[in-house]
């Protein structure tokens, strides 16, 4: 147990993941880190046990240690982070409606994964949501992240149903969030999007966006076209952020495997545009599932439900 993480522990953490991963499931090798986040991961689980979900007044809380990469969900993600939990989030619902738990992987039993799944709309009838709250941290000019990504249930379907959508969020990013009067609200979104019904592919899509008097607009928005995410089948992502402006800013999304492939390179506002005195990255959800009514209930219709698994997260940032 990790009670006091120096930097040699740190060391010996990032050595023992790499190790695993390397002789596992050869999928977070090393790869080049273009913007300078080279510190090693401060986040590295593979949910294997002992990582637990405990009950938190209707949230999930990550918890315990992970005793294969050694990394503790509570000293350890506090001392890396500034963050005191890494919550599963639902806003309401029952577990009838939607789920979060720690399984085995669907296709390589006896390696732990976290599953989400989405039964039916939990947030008032409107739309889905599961997702993890790294909030609250130091604030991060940089991170970079790496995640194994599962597409199960329901995502056959989407991608060969007569149907086109753009708000299925994996990933969102909040600089800054827009439920705290903060002046300045600010996000980045990655979706698993299909935009034409004769093509049968799910891809990614982002965008930055302002939030004004109750709306969201884009600042900007890129597709990732002609590169389509498979499903029933693992797929390492990489996320990398730079806080910035025009010209600075940076938000970059790669698949490690399978097909390495640089899928959404944005060098554009990481922050409101108007924030004079931007202070880094306090607040994401580093994997979600967050849909709407419509697609949830389109596939209950159809006898399934929506389900993402994840794995191997690592994660590291630069304080401001
Ligand atoms: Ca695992
Ligand atoms: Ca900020």
């Amino acid at each position: 147990m990790y009670l006091h993480a120096t930097q040699a522990d740190r060391c010996l953490r990032g050595l023992t993941l790499a190790l695993l991963v390397c002789c596992g499931c050869n999928t977070l090798d090393a790869a080049s880190q273009d913007i300078g986040v080279d510190a090693g991961p401060v986040i590295a689980s593979g949910f294997e046990p002992n990582t637990a979900l405990l009950d938190r007044s209707g949230s999930l809380v990550l918890s315990g240690t992970d005793l294969q990469s050694g990394f503790d969900w509570a000293q350890d993600l506090e001392a890396a982070t500034g963050a005191q939990r890494v919550t599963i989030q639902f806003q309401g619902g029952t577990d009838q409606q939607r789920r979060a738990w720690l399984t085995d992987d669907p296709v390589q039993r006896g390696n732990r994964t976290i599953c989400f799944e989405l039964r039916e709309p939990n947030v008032g009838g409107q739309k889905g949501r599961v997702q993890a709250n790294l909030y609250d941290t130091f604030g991060f000019s940089r991170f970079s992240q790496r995640i194994r990504l599962y597409l199960g249930d329901g995502f056959s379907e989407l991608r060969d149903a007569n149907v086109t959508f753009d708000w299925l969020t994996l990933f969102e990013l909040w600089n800054n969030p827009n439920w705290t009067d903060d002046p300045w609200p600010f996000r980045i979104s990655v979706n698993l999007i299909r935009q034409d019904p004769d093509r049968h592919e799910l891809v990614l899509g982002a965008h930055g966006q302002t939030y004004t008097d109750g709306r969201w607009e884009n600042v900007w928005e890129v597709i990732a076209t002609d590169q389509p995410i498979a499903v029933e089948t693992w797929t390492a992502l990489e996320l990398e952020f730079v806080e910035g402006n025009a010209s600075t800013g940076r938000f970059v999304v790669r698949r490690i495997e399978p097909a390495a492939a640089t899928l959404l390179d944005v060098t554009n506002w990481t922050h409101h545009p108007d924030d004079a005195n931007p202070d880094g990255l306090t607040h994401l959800n580093p994997f979600k599932l967050y849909t709407s009514a419509e697609l949830i209930n389109g596939l209950h219709d159809l006898g399934t439900s929506l389900s993402v698994c994840w794995d191997d997260w690592q994660f590291e940032a630069v304080p401001r």
